[in-house]
């Protein structure tokens, strides 16, 4: 099963706040991930994994796993500290010595050029993704990394979860309106991110030769509940809004008329400007990155809605709720569900045609160091196992799946729970409370994942 994949890139991933630290360091301004509150007693953003500071040790072990790409995000306010304006060049010194070392490795740089971190001048100037200004930001920034990097880096990730950014206050930073202000907000940050994303499409054919790029979807596998027509139509909406109308923008540039009548009807139908329509379908994703985690079920809206989901996946249209097939622990909390990542696959693949990357895949455990420096991870063994298996199967029915990029390489910042929920094959011996010394210890996951590497390359 796994010979003979010598083409796949079989890779991990990271995101810049997740894992740099030195979040005030060398230029870099402040983001709205490094602005938020966090709860009591979890990390923030300052030390993360200390990666600012261990690169070089960090992607020695990155070449020792034998990964063929590596991604990793790169800081915007890190490049322009105010989103806009002045350029910090220690910036880009920084991401070029890591390009540099991972082709040196014979690693290929899968970058993304936005993952949660928006500068936090643009949301106290412009309202974030608000105002059409940051359309622009965005442009300019995407624009400079294409300039700077372009020779270099073939594959480029627009926006790490457009889903995730429109909702969650921390990562937009849009956090003062009242409900309905706020419900109707995330409709207009979803569109003039869809601008933003294009212009960078645009940058990327015009600066980067045979280069690819596309967004990265926090795709939303929805089964039904039950085999009643109208959970059946529950599902089909709820995936539609969540997963496709994001990247319908993306690929086909324009929102689903089904989505389109649901949101008019309820004024939540973002504004838009003449123009934009022109730019909304020059363009379209080369590739369509994908995260996967989970699958969840849907059924019908029945008056009120009292699950315990999180609000982004409340509507009046369905009813989200979990998974009753899938397996829960402690912080895989919807259950996993192997077989739903190649179910995804086809979704996308039948939808888009177009080339598909794994870009999240991942098993949060709480990890226990024992003294010897050994880490058993067997349930992300099995986890990251058995959702490869899926993704060959999707290979060996004729769907050009690209790679494979488990969430995460390093242990790093969880993106609400600090330190206690881990994802990477690389243990970092540090605690939300208590810095230690940060040492890397590798886990069981790092030698599995290894060895199926070189298994592949027979
Ligand atoms: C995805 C994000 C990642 C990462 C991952 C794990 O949504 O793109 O950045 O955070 O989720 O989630 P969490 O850290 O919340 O467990």
């Amino acid at each position: 099963m796994i010979n003979e994949r010598k083409d796949f890139l079989f890779g991990a991933s990271s995101s810049a706040f997740q894992i740099e630290g030195a979040n005030k360091e060398a230029g870099k301004g402040l983001s709205t991930v490094d602005t938020r509150v966090v709860k009591e007693g979890i990390a923030d953003t300052s030390v993360a994994s200390d990666f600012y500071h261990r690169w070089e040790e960090d992607l020695a072990l990155l070449k020792e796993l034998g990964v063929k790409s590596f991604r990793f995000s790169i800081s915007w306010p890190r490049i322009y500290p105010e989103g806009e304006g002045k350029l910090n060049q220690e910036g880009l010194d920084f991401y070029e010595k890591i390009i540099d070392r991972l082709l040196e490795y014979g690693i290929e740089p899968l970058v993304t050029v936005y993952h949660f971190d928006l500068p936090q001048n643009l949301v106290d100037k412009y309202n974030g993704w608000l105002g059409r200004e940051t359309i622009y930001a965005y442009e300019n920034y995407a624009k400079t990394l294409f300039e700077y990097f372009g020779e270099k880096v073939k594959y480029w990730i627009s926006i790490n979860e457009p889903l995730m950014v429109m909702y969650s206050k921390d990562f937009n930073g849009i956090r003062k309106l009242n409900d309905a202000a706020y419900q109707k907000a995330n409709y207009q940050m979803m569109y003039h991110m869809a601008l933003a994303e294009k212009l960078a499409f645009k940058w990327c054919h015009h600066l980067v030769p045979g280069g690819k790029i596309g967004p990265a979807s926090a795709f939303q596998n929805i089964y039904p509940a039950s085999a009643s027509a109208k959970d059946v139509e529950a599902a089909m909406t709820a995936e539609e809004l969540l997963s496709f109308t994001l990247l319908d923008l993306s690929v086909r540039g324009s929102i689903p008329n089904r989505i389109q009548k649901m949101l008019k009807d309820q004024d939540m139908y973002p504004e838009t400007e003449e123009e934009d329509a022109g730019l909304l379908h020059s363009e379209s994703a080369d590739w369509i990155c994908f995260n996967y985690y989970a699958s969840l079920c849907a059924e019908e809206y029945r008056g009120k809605d009292d699950s315990s989901m999180p609000p982004f996946f409340r509507s009046k249209f369905y009813r989200i709720v979990s998974n009753p097939m899938g397996n829960q622990s402690e912080w895989m909390i919807f259950g996993t569900d192997s077989v739903g990542l190649r179910l995804s696959i086809y979704k996308l693949w039948q939808r888009y045609n177009l080339p598909l990357m794994i870009t999240e895949n991942g098993y949060a455990n709480s990890d226990e160091l024992e003294e010897t420096g050994e880490i058993h991870d067997q349930d992300r063994i099995t986890y990251l196992q058995e959702h490869l298996e899926q993704c060959f199967q999707a290979i060996d029915e004729g769907i050009p799946l690209l790679g494979y990029s488990p969430w995460s390489f390093l242990d790093s910042l969880s993106g609400r729970e600090g330190f206690a929920k881990r994802y990477g094959f690389v243990y970092v011996n540090r605690t939300d409370q208590d810095l230690k010394d940060l040492k890397r210890y590798k886990k069981d996951s790092f030698y599995w994942y290894q060895q199926l590497i070189q298994e592949s390359e027979r």
